[in-house]
């Protein structure tokens, strides 16, 4: 993330009020539309995990949440909080928040004529869609330990194969769960099309996760994925990354290329080979 300017009303680690008194009924109501639409979908297809949480944490009550009473919940589950943002932070500030346990999302809700997309990250995709993992805590280790890797990452100038990471699980993660396959990236279960895309639709590969594949594989950030890495659970993927040494992990990475995003290699686990019939039809 570079390039951002830090507006004069964000203090230095970029934090803003959230003055919650200040959304209009449209805003609360943009989120009460978003809020019903996305969490009627996501039953049964997110994360047991990630569904209870809601209940937990009354994501569930009207409006757009207030992070204070938020974080009352949040901070007596897992010690974690919600910070507002203006939107993108650069890298540095994100990690520092991270590694200290706040996670930092925008103060700002999309437009009606925006509900399905939008490119910076609004109050909707960061507290429905990150939040109620942060009540995980394997997830919410994993999350810590990211910002403290993402702090080592940037002197060992490998912030790019550690984005790719969070981006394929944060982000756009799926999980074995009761004998099948469920959402628990934040990027999927924030989005009304891509919900149905990467559980339902033939076009993308799932395959299982592996993590330096993961951290060789390109990513689109233009379209629904082209492949989603499937974890066994949050606490293999809390053991299979926070007890690791990446260090050593980006020397072998640098000595091999990167992977297209819609690749299928003979050393992976395939759930399911993609058609990749989405991105073929839009190429016309
Ligand atoms: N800023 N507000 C915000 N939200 C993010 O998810 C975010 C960010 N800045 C950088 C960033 N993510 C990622 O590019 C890092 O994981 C590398
Ligand atoms: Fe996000």
């Amino acid at each position: 993330m570079k390039g951002l300017k830090r507006p004069p009303y964000a203090e230095d680690d970029w934090t803003i009020p959230q003055d919650w008194a200040d959304y209009t009924p449209s805003e609360h109501a943009t989120w009460d539309r978003l809020f019903e639409r996305q969490s009627k979908m996501l039953r049964g297809r997110a994360s047991d995990a990630f569904v209870k949480a809601i209940d937990v944490l009354r994501l569930d009550q009207p409006g757009i949440p207030d992070f204070a009473v938020l974080n009352d919940r949040l901070g007596g589950l897992t010690g974690w909080s919600v910070v507002a943002v203006p939107g993108l932070v650069p890298d540095g500030v994100f990690f520092e928040h991270l590694a200290h346990k706040r996670f930092v999302a925008g103060r700002f809700i999309r437009r009606p004529d925006q509900l399905d997309y939008l490119e910076e990250p609004d109050v909707f995709h960061d507290v429905f869609g990150h939040v109620p993992l942060l009540a995980d805590p394997a997830f919410a280790d994993y999350m810590q330990a990211y910002g403290e890797g993402g702090l080592r990452a940037e002197s060992l100038h490998a912030i790019d194969k550690l984005a790719r990471l969070y981006w394929y699980t944060v982000e756009f993660g799926l999980i074995r769960e009761g004998g099948g396959i469920r959402i628990y990236g934040a990027g999927i279960a924030s989005s009304y099309g891509e919900s149905v895309f990467a559980l339902d639709d033939a076009s993308p590969n799932r395959l299982g996760f592996d993590l330096m594949r993961v951290m060789r594989t390109r990513y689109r950030i233009d379209d629904y994925q082209q492949t989603y890495f499937v974890i066994d659970s949050f606490e293999d993927l809390r053991r299979q990354t926070v007890e690791a040494d990446f260090a050593p992990l980006y020397e072998t990475l640098a000595g091999q290329g990167d992977i297209q995003p819609d690749a299928v290699l003979p050393t992976d686990l395939v759930l399911h080979r993609g058609t990749q019939a989405r991105l073929r039809s839009r190429r016309g």
